[in-house]
C-alpha cells in the first residue's frame, strides 16, 4: 500500500475491472488507506493495501460482506449501455439498491453512484441542461439511471448517507467522434470529480461530470458543492475528427443516435 496520503479512508470499487472502474483503482490508491476491489468477473490480481472479491451485485449478502470495512463506495458496477429492461433493471437498480443497502446496514457514510447523461439524453443540444430538470432518459438505460439517482435521493433522506451521483458523460482516452466534442470526459477529469465526489461536504447532489469542453450541453457543477473545475476540453482535437459540427442540430437530442427508436427496438419483443 501506498504509505503517502490516505485521506479517503478504505475505498470500495464496484465494477473494478471495467474501463472506469480498473482507472480509479490506479487513481485512487494513492489517496486511499485501502481498497476493496469488487466485480462480477475476477479482478486482477490485489496489490499492497487492495482486496479484491469478485462477488454479484444481485447476491446481496456477500456483497454486503465484501463491503465490510469500506469508509466509502464508489459504485460503477451494472450495465453501461442499452440492454433488455429486465435485465437492467436487475443489475441497475437493483444492483444498486443492494450497495445502498450494504452501506445502511454497514454504517459507510459516502457513496458515490455512477449516474449517466442519458438519464436526460433526449433534452435537444441547443439545450444546457442542469441536473436539477426532471429526467428525459434517450432509451431504458437512462431510465434505470434516473431510477438510481432517485434511490440515492432516498437514501440521503431517509437514513443520512451522503449520495452524490455524477452523469457521467463519454468517458474516453480522446475524443473521436461529433458528439465527443460536447460529451467527452477524459480520464484526468473522471479521477478529479470521483476524488471530489469522495470529499464533498453535501448530503446529496446529482451533478454532470463532462471535461470543460467548449461546446458542453451540460451545466458543470458548482465547485462550491462539488469541488472540482474539469481541466480537458474537446475542442482542441477537433481537427482530428470528421464531420466535427455533424452532432449539433439543434433540435437533435443530446445522446444523438442513442435516442433513435432503432437503438431500444433491438432490445423489444416484436
Ligand atoms: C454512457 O452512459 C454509456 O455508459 C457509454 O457507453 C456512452 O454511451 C456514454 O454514456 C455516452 O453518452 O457517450
Amino acid at each position: 500500500m501506498a504509505q503517502a496520503g490516505r485521506g479517503l479512508g478504505t475505498v470500495a470499487i464496484t465494477g473494478a475491472a471495467g474501463r472506469i472502474g480498473s482507472f480509479l483503482r490506479t487513481e485512487l490508491r494513492p489517496d486511499a488507506e485501502g481498497l476493496l476491489l469488487l466485480d462480477r468477473v475476477p479482478p486482477p490480481p490485489a496489490g499492497d493495501g487492495e482486496a479484491c472479491h469478485t462477488v454479484d451485485l444481485l447476491d446481496a449478502p456477500a456483497l454486503t460482506a465484501a463491503l465490510a470495512g469500506a469508509d466509502a463506495i464508489v459504485h460503477m458496477g451494472g450495465i453501461s449501455d442499452e440492454a433488455r429492461f429486465p435485465d437492467l433493471v436487475n443489475a441497475n437498480i437493483v444492483g444498486t439498491h443492494n450497495v445502498l443497502e450494504a452501506a445502511r446496514k454497514l454504517g459507510i457514510g459516502r457513496v458515490v453512484l455512477a449516474s449517466s447523461n442519458r438519464a436526460g439524453g433526449f433534452y435537444p443540444t441547443s439545450h444546457t441542461t442542469d441536473p436539477t430538470e426532471p429526467p428525459r432518459p434517450d432509451g431504458l438505460y437512462g431510465v434505470t439511471k434516473a431510477a438510481i439517482e432517485a434511490l440515492g435521493r432516498l437514501y440521503a433522506d431517509k437514513f443520512g448517507l451522503t449520495v452524490v451521483c455524477l452523469r457521467i458523460g463519454s468517458y474516453e482516452d480522446a475524443p473521436t467522434e461529433s458528439r465527443h466534442l460536447a460529451t467527452w470526459l477524459s480520464p484526468r477529469d473522471a479521477a478529479g470529480f470521483v476524488r471530489a465526489a469522495l470529499t464533498a461536504d453535501v448530503d446529496y447532489t446529482v451533478a454532470y461530470a463532462v471535461s470543460a469542453n467548449t461546446r458542453r450541453f451540460w451545466a458543470l457543477p458548482d465547485p462550491d458543492v462539488l469541488p472540482y473545475t474539469p481541466l480537458d476540453d474537446a475542442e482542441t482535437h477537433a481537427s482530428e475528427i470528421p464531420a466535427p459540427d455533424a452532432a449539433f442540430d439543434p433540435k437533435a437530442p443530446q445522446a444523438g443516435t442513442f435516442a433513435s427508436p432503432e437503438f431500444t427496438l433491438r432490445f423489444l419483443d416484436e
